[in-house]
Formats: C-alpha cells, structure tokens, sequence
C-alpha cells in the first residue's frame, strides 16, 4: 500500500543541475521509490525558483538544512548541490542519507536501496561512498580533461540557471562556471603535468600546480579500470548486487552518467563499455519499468571490489590518518577552503602513484561510517566478506 500521507501527494522539489552528478543520484533515488519530484530551478517559473533559492539559502545560513538520521556538525559540510525538499519549506541533503530516509518512510512494497542482508548492506554501503568520493574524482577528470574541448556543462547549466537569474547573467556562467571548475581541479585530485597544454583558451587549461605531483594518468587509469570492472558486471547480470537497483547502482548510475553530456568521454565510454553505456542510458531515459528481484553476491563483482579497495579504501584511510596528525597539531581548517590556502595538504600514493591533497573532514565521517558498519557486522558474515574483499585489513585496523 502506498504511504498516502500529504507530504507523498505533493511533488517535491529537488534543486540541482543536470550537470551534478549528484543531482542525477538522487533522482534515481526519487524514481525507485517513485516519488514525484520537480527539478528546480530548470523545470520552475522564475518566481517560484526566486522563493525557493531564497528559502534554502536561509536554512543554509540557519543551519537547518537536514541530513538523515543526523547531523555531525564537526565532519560534515553542505554541498552546492542537490537538496531535496518534500514540502517547499524544509530542506535535506546528502543522497546517501535521502535514500536511507526514503528507505525507512516507505510503506510500499518498494525493496529498499539499501540491502537488509548483512553482508549486501555493507557492499552497498562500499560502492556507493566509492562512486561517491572517489568516482567524483574520475569523472570531474574525464569531463574537464578528457573532454576539455567539447563539454556542455557550461550550456546545460546556464540553461538551467537562466530560469532564477536576469537574462544578463546566463551567459556570464555559461562562461565562468566551466572555468571555475577547471581551477578546482586539483581540489578535485586531478593535477596537469607541468607545461600541460589543451586546445581550449587559457583559462579552460587544466592546471598543474606546485608541490603537486601530475595525476592525470592515476585518474584515466581509475576511470578504465572502473568501466572494465562494471561492463565485465553488467555482461553478466542486471544490477551491481543482482536482479534489481540498489543505492550501488544509483551511485555508479549517478556519477558514470554525469560523462553523457561530455561528448568525447561518453564517446571512449561506449566504445569501452558498450554494455554499461548502455544502462547508464536506460536508467537516465527510465525506457523500462524497473524490474524486482534479488539481490545476491556474484563472482562477476569481484573486478569491482578489487579496484574499490585499491582506490577508495586506501584514500579514506589516508585522509583520516592525515586528518589525525594535523588535528594533533591544532589544525582546525580543512577542506576546500584550507585548500585554497595551503593548508591542512598531505601526500599519498595510490595505484603506484604519487598524490597531494587537501585533508577532507566528510571523508572522515564517510570512512568512520563504513568501518562502523563493518564492526557491526556478525562474525561470521565479516569472515565470509573477508574472502570477497582484498584488503579488507584496512576496516579491521579502525
Ligand atoms: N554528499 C553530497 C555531495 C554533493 C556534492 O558534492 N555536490 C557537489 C556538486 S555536484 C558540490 O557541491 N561540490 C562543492 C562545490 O561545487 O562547491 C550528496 O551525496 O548529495
């Protein structure tokens, strides 16, 4: 029976951009649990976006702005985008969160995104905080270095905004906005080699920076062995955990997807992954009704778990141990704003390659969950996992 309380009939809002990888997370979040929203401020009148920016913008500044089942003031940080709001006055984020908040109210039938099996939860739990932290670093790389010359962010987004701001304005971010998120490159891990050149104007050059070592070929390495590892999935069953979504494979979905507006990364992304170019279209465009079904551990995810325990494992620990040492030190900036002064910095490596980045609080709280999660999980179900995931010590160690 469907939960038929107000807050179910009225269409929610979701505000975010096409361009988000986020945005496009929670939406198949929303559709799974079919629960009608509108984007805004793309699908809304310029007086209904002013309302709602003005709202959230106020809960932001309030601290209001929710995150399920709570908050951790000291770790986490409000993004740009998404935030979902059910009635137009209360706002939530963190897609994560949302899913396990639609998970809990659902009185339908509806499956829940999160597996309730022990050992499928905490794969879930895996995979999504790997798209999620790790997958964003990939695929930020492939649309502003891989498709340097020819992503349409910058279109899509000025469409989109040009629906909350004076028409002046449209263009000024269908300009600036792309080269804003060129310059956060290296806060978004991907660092040119020094003297990188690109056949786009200056400003659109992907940078290098000092002190940083280049993480071009660590960040096409990743996205490769990422795309290897869903198509050999995907050429074997429907979904990351079996026969029907879960919130892996809206992660993957969200992030992977984020590429089909950057013309030549979509296109290496069909030719190396026809199969999972393939869903990624299909969960965008909702052709089919998705299926039920059941989930299970198949031998087809191991490719997955090994380069998410080569990648995203061994950064959240790094970024924690880092995140240990300066706090022993009375660093209190982290994130992008230390960044953007210097600070809170730390060297890693992974995949064999050398890395520099900032200290991320949010990181902490995403690894401090998962290895909660882990040392929660009965014996014998962690023993057993402990077969399927390679360097597993890392979650034993905390
Ligand atoms: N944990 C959040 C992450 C959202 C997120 O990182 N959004 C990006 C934009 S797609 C962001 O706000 N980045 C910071 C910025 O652009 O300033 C979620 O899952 O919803």
């Amino acid at each position: 029976m469907r939960n038929s309380t107000p807050e179910s009939s009225t269409k929610a809002i979701v505000w975010g951009v096409e361009a988000s990888p986020f945005l496009l997370k929670l939406e198949s979040i929303l559709r799974y649990h079919e629960r009608p929203f509108k984007r805004l401020p793309g699908q809304g009148s310029w007086t209904e976006n002013l309302r709602i920016a003005f709202r959230l913008e106020k809960a932001k500044r309030q601290r209001r702005v929710e995150r399920y089942p709570k908050i951790d003031p000291d770790l986490d940080e409000y993004p740009s985008v998404p935030f979902f709001s059910p009635d137009g006055q209360s706002f939530h984020y963190d897609s994560s969160a949302l899913a396990r908040r639609l998970d809990d109210e659902s009185n339908s039938d509806q499956a829940p995104l999160f597996p309730v099996e022990p050992r499928l939860g905490f794969l879930a739990q895996l995979i999504d905080e790997a798209f999620d932290e790790y997958g964003l670093y990939m695929v930020h790389h492939l649309r502003w270095v891989g498709s340097a010359s020819d992503t349409a962010m910058g279109e899509y987004t000025a469409k989109e905004m040009s629906r909350l701001v004076t028409p002046a304005i449209a263009p000024l971010i269908r300009t600036n906005l792309p080269r804003r998120q060129v310059r956060r490159c290296p806060y978004l891990f991907s660092v040119a080699p020094k003297g990188y050149r690109a056949p786009v104007e200056a400003a659109r050059v992907p940078p290098s920076r000092t002190g940083f070592p280049p993480t071009h070929d660590l960040l096409f390495e990743s996205w490769h062995a990422y795309l290897d590892a869903m198509e050999h999935l995907l050429e074997r069953q429907p979904y990351i955990l079996g026969d029907r979504f879960s919130i892996a494979d809206a992660s993957a979905y969200g992030q992977l997807s984020m590429n089909l507006i950057d013309p030549s990364a979509a296109r290496t992304l069909r030719q190396r992954a026809p199969q999972t170019y393939a869903w990624l279209v299909e969960i965008r465009d909702r052709k089919t009704p998705r299926p039920g079904g059941a989930l299970y551990l198949s031998q087809a995810i191991a490719p997955l778990l090994s380069i998410i325990m080569q990648t995203f494992t061994p950064l959240m620990k790094q970024n924690e141990a880092a995140w240990i040492e300066a706090i022993s030190q009375g660093e209190q900036l982290f994130n992008e704003a230390a960044f953007d002064q210097n600070r809170s910095l730390y060297t890693g490596q992974l995949l064999g390659h050398p890395f520099r980045s900032v200290i991320k609080t949010f990181q902490v709280r995403v690894w401090r969950d998962l290895c909660e999660s882990w040392h929660q999980l009965p014996e014998a179900e962690a023993n057993a996992l402990r077969e399927t995931l390679p360097g597993h010590a890392l979650f034993d160690q905390d």
